[in-house]
Formats: C-alpha cells, structure tokens, sequence
C-alpha cells in the first residue's frame, strides 16, 4: 500500500445507522456503504428467517451446500439463487428502498447479479477480503455494483459479522494478501440493510461462538452492462418470472431494451399472447384464430 493510500485509510470511517433515506443515499455516495436499521419489521425478519432456515436445512438434507472460492473451511453455508426457493426473497430483491438506493447511485436500469445467503456456523473460518466488482479491468473510479445485505441475526463481534475496511472504496483496486486483515466487524441487529458498493473491501467474520449461526443475505446488483454472477436464465424457477413485477423483471433480465435479447427481442416475447400477435398480423380475410 502507498503512503498516500494508507493516508486515506486512516482517515475514514464507517457510516452510523440511519432511517433516513437521504442520507443513506449520500451515505453510500460518500462511504461506499449505509446502514439502514429496521429495514424489515418484525413480521417480514420472522418470514424471512424461517425461509432461509427452512431452506438451509432442506440442503442440508440434500447434502447440497456448494463451495464458493471466496470462503475458507467447511462452515459456511451458502444458498444460491434466493428468488427461486421462497416468494419472500423475490420480494426482498426488488425492496422499495433497494430500488431507492440503486437508482441513487447506478441509474436505471440495473440487473440483480447474483442473491445468495451466507449462514456462518460455529467455529468457522473467514473469507478471503475481496471488493465485489473485481471483474472490472483497470483501476476503478467508479462503483459498478452495488451488494445489499440483509442482516437475518445480530451481527456480532463473536458470530462472524461482515468486516469492513473505510474507505477502501476509494482505492480503485483489490485488496492484496497482505491486507487480507484491515478489516473491522460491522456490528448491526437483525432486520438492518447493509448497502455497500462494489468498490469496498469486505469479507466474513471469523464465528468463534460454540452454537451461533449468523444468516445474512446478500443481494448483489450490477450495471446492466455486464454478465450476471447467476445465469437466471437457467437458475430461475419458471414460475418466477410468470408472477414477477415489471421491476424484478427488469432486475433479472427478463424486461430489457437493446441489450440480452432473443432474437432482436425482449426475452418476454415468451410471455406474449401469440395468438393475439398473429390475429394483428393477419390479412383481412384470413380465417379467425
Ligand atoms: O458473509 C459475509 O459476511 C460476507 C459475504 C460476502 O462477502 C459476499 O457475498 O460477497
């Protein structure tokens, strides 16, 4: 690390919690990540929690728990593809103060790049520190992506809470391995948002708790420029797509102008009433359709 990077390091700090949209807006602007507190009520966390419980314990059964290269040991548990196990992940993607805070700082339209819970187990190990946009070439000067986190249990100290590194986002680079520890634990409650932009170095916590698991869900969305980490195109559960919103279309693909068409058109062509397309296009005359 340079002298004027370490500078710039030693200078910054993580945000404080806010409610206020605004100023978690500006927040992620400026620190490359807000907090927002009690983003889900009670009755939201409690179904998300029991799906994301229920869903980890179905795996388990299946002996389905699929290695990622970021993640150190065998403790964590990772859930692939949330909007395909459980409606109320689909309706976390496209959260209003989600939405709020990607316009905010990527524009419109942005497509959701991968959703996956990460469940620490007791006794596990850390991940590799890492900025999520690192498939971008070249020195970064601005944020590509953006990761929301949804807090499922108290992150703490002890059970694994995400570490973060202020003001890395202003680097324009990854993390080296000898800066695999500058990281601190980000403290939240369970039902906080946890924004932060692809620029910022993160990683795992360390669970050296005998019995704790600490679910968080994270919720990564990209310009619409670049390839998705999930391929929803064959992950996604049909029936998604069938009851999705416009704007989770948009943020898995489905809706789209100009770019990830079939055959010069939007892949919901799919969804189109052919026989209504057929009838408009049919000389007069015509038998009826
Ligand atoms: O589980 C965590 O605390 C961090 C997960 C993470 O770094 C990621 O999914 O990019």
């Amino acid at each position: 690390m340079t002298d004027d990077e370490a500078v710039m390091l030693a200078g910054a700090r993580l945000p404080t919690a806010t409610a206020d949209i605004a100023k978690a807006e500006l927040d992620l602007k400026q620190h490359g990540i807000c907090i927002i507190e009690d983003a889900l009520d009670g009755e939201m966390l409690a179904r998300v929690r029991n799906a994301i419980y229920r869903v980890a314990d179905t795996d388990a059964l299946h002996a389905h728990e699929p290695d990622f290269p970021l993640d150190y040991g065998d403790s964590n548990h990772r859930i692939w593809n949330l909007p395909s196990r459980d409606p109320v992940f689909a309706q976390l993607a496209e959260h209003p103060v989600v939405v709020a805070l990607l316009r905010s700082l990527l524009g419109w339209p942005v497509l959701l790049s991968s959703f996956s819970a990460n469940i620490a187990g007791p006794g596990g190990d850390d991940s590799q520190m890492h900025a999520d946009q690192f498939f971008v070439p070249g020195r970064w000067d601005k944020p590509q992506s953006v990761n929301c986190a949804w807090v499922i249990d108290d992150f703490t100290a002890e059970n694994g809470a995400t570490n973060f590194v202020a003001g890395s986002h202003l680097l324009g680079r990854s993390p080296r391995d000898d800066e695999q520890d500058l990281g601190v634990p980000l403290i939240a409650k369970a039902g906080t948002l946890i924004a932060f932009e692809g620029r910022l170095w993160h990683k795992t916590g360390i669970n050296v708790t005998q019995s704790e698991r600490r679910a968080g869900l994270f919720a990564n969305y990209t310009r619409n420029i670049y390839r998705t980490q999930e391929n929803w195109f064959l992950s996604l559960d049909r029936s998604v797509v069938q009851t999705a919103s416009k704007t989770l279309l948009t943020l898995l693909g489905y809706h789209t102008e100009g770019l990830g068409m079939v055959n010069g058109l939007p892949p919901l062509w799919q969804k189109t009433d052919y026989a209504a397309v057929a009838r408009k296009k049919a000389p007069s005359g015509s038998p009826a359709m």
